[in-house]
């Protein structure tokens, strides 16, 4: 096959049985004769070596007079590289607020869709906006596979930074290895006991409160509060709502009139979240009309930690590999874009779950797949991955259509699909997992329980348009899936993985195919859109994926920019 871009001289050495450094593709790729250079390279590497080097291209190039001798060399064409206009493409400043910047989403290539460009978002602290909204350029109007090409910034040679002995990770909160659950009763005792008691902690200092039995024994018209779990959310016959809290020691029901203004905060509520409410008890001492009801929340203070020096990381997730509708040509844009120049500072990609497209997760969904055996998808998955630099840093977590138990939390690819994936030697880690990158923390969830508070919040509070307010929510309860019993499925654990213990500095998520980032108390919320083209499912329902995007975070400045490889 004609060798012209980075991912198809990847494909060629892993088809070879060789990974190869970004720097090695790059100077075969700018070789006068890409084909013999890519040959010649992998007589001559040493009989032992899995991994070509920039070295090794070298020696043959020079000694065969193989480099190109012109910046126009035969091998240079138009550019395939993905069209974003470098000066448009979004961001999320460090310096905004809550609810901030984003009215995020991708543009239409006639520059028109906005996700969340409605303004429902009425919050006083909302920023000037400036215009984030991903820009297309002008995407090229042929494929990869027809644009026969160097990428401009792939031609000739560039040294990379020697940057690895920089470069850390620090993975927390993993469950990988230390499953406990088998799911009995007790167990589940255990977990709700240990979410109301780390989760409490937050409460505690800011309300004066009392154990639900001694409550009980108060008399009425004295203040109470309380600090609980939501057991139950219903409305009185007159409008009202009643909301009863549980703690270790038993439920009390407490009462939020209608015509308050904490009646807009009873719309947020999921079941099993804890919470605190502050009021004062009813003359009979059986209802607590509640004043004020607080969440563990983000300190708005909060500061985010970033790293000392220039260094990006790119957040993906979905890429549903096995799926028809996994779209193979995005992905060689992103993974030839990667090889750049302009990708240079790219050094960690995070990919926050389904890899693959799985097997029975969606009832028909067989009569959608290309690639029909688990096992198989993975062998694919893994070629694919494979045309990512070999110096880029890959961390994965499983998601809902991986081959992993499917109960929250999720523990990390087990030793057999490892050694599937293992070209590229990825850190493998549960769902959730904070992983942190050159002291930046990047708490990664797949985004299941997503689907949950989309389904129960407003509109304006929660919405597949605008997956970062839902991850907002998420983050205000400290929890990343409070609600149990509807789409999630809660593996007890002897603790609750799922709460937010340590406030990160980035909230990464995918699941719901949807783009959209923005920040929550200077948490920078990302929810990374997909590689998979609409199903027939998402097309009965209505869901209009975000696919074939790459947001890149500046891990100095926690600013993102979108890439578009469609
Ligand atoms: O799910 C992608 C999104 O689509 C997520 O919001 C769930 C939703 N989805 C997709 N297929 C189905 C079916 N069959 N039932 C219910 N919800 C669905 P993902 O799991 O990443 O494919
Ligand atoms: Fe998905
Ligand atoms: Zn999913």
């Amino acid at each position: 096959m004609p060798l012209e871009t980075p991912s198809r001289i990847v494909r060629e050495l892993a088809r070879r049985g060789y990974n190869a450094e970004r720097e090695a593709v790059t100077l075969i790729a700018s070789a006068a004769d890409p084909a013999t250079a890519l040959g010649r390279a992998v007589e001559d590497a040493p009989d032992d070596a899995l991994r070509l080097t920039a070295e090794d291209v070298r020696t043959v190039l020079e000694a065969d007079s193989l480099a190109a001798d012109s910046p126009t060399s035969p091998a240079a064409g138009p550019s395939s590289t993905p069209a974003v206009t470098p000066d448009s493409s979004a961001t999320a400043d460090s310096s905004a607020t809550a609810d901030s910047p984003p009215e995020s989403g991708p543009t239409g290539n006639d520059g028109t869709t906005h996700h969340g460009a409605d303004e429902r978002d009425a919050h006083a602290e909302q920023p000037s906006t400036r215009d984030p909204s991903v820009s297309t350029g002008t995407p090229p109007d042929t494929s990869p596979d027809e644009a026969g090409g160097v990428p401009p910034e792939t031609e000739g040679s560039w040294e990379r930074s020697s940057t690895a002995e920089r470069r850390s990770i620090e993975i927390e909160g993993d469950v990988t290895g230390r499953s406990t659950g088998t799911g009995e009763y007790e167990q589940f005792v255990t977990v709700f006991r240990d979410r109301y008691e780390r989760l409490s902690k937050r409460l505690r200092g800011r309300v004066n409160h009392r154990p639900a039995t001694a409550i009980q024994e108060m008399t009425g018209g004295s203040d109470a509060s309380m600090v609980g779990l939501v057991n139950d959310v219903r409305s009185s016959a007159n409008g009202h709502w009643i909301v009863e809290l549980e703690d270790t020691t038993g439920v009390f029901p407490c009462l939020v009139t209608k015509d308050r203004d904490i009646a807009d905060q009873v719309d947020e509520l999921l079941l099993d979240e804890c919470v605190a409410v502050e009021g004062t008890l009813a003359d009979d001492a059986g209802i607590l009309f509640v004043d004020s009801l607080h969440f563990p929340d983000v300190p708005r203070t909060y500061r985010p930690t970033t790293a000392d020096r220039h260094v990006q990381a790119a957040l993906i997730s979905d890429v549903h590999v096995g799926s028809q509708e996994f779209m193979a040509d995005a992905w060689h844009r992103f993974t030839d874009w990667l090889h750049t120049r302009e990708a240079e500072h790219v050094e960690y990609l995070l990919i926050a779950g389904d890899m693959v497209e799985g097997v029975g997760v969606y009832p028909d969904q067989d009569e959608e797949l290309d690639v029909v055996d688990i096992y198989d998808q993975y062998e694919a998955f893994s070629e694919y991955l494979k045309e990512v630099p070999g110096d880029l840093e890959i961390v994965m977590i499983p998601g809902n259509h991986d081959a992993v138990r499917l109960a929250e939390p999720q523990p990390g690819f087990d030793e057999e699909l490892r050694s599937i994936m293992s070209a590229h030697d990825a850190r493998i880690t549960g769902n959730p997992s904070t992983v942190t990158v050159e002291g930046v923390s990047v708490l990664m969830y797949h985004g299941v329980s997503l689907d949950e508070v989309i389904a129960e919040l407003p509109e304006e509070k929660a919405s597949y348009g605008d997956p970062h307010k839902a991850m907002y929510q998420l983050l205000k309860k400290r929890h990343v899936a409070p609600q149990y019993g509807g789409h999630m499925r809660l593996a007890p654990e002897e603790k609750d993985y799922l709460v937010i213990d340590d406030v990160p500095d980035v909230f990464h998520t995918g699941h719901v195919h949807k783009l959209g980032w923005g920040k929550y108390h200077n948490v920078l919320a990302v929810n990374s859109g997909c590689w998979q083209a609409q199903t027939a499912f998402q097309k009965s329902v209505n869901i209009d994926p975000d696919a074939g995007f790459a947001p890149i975070l500046d891990l100095d400045t926690l600013e993102l920019t979108v890439r578009k490889f469609v």
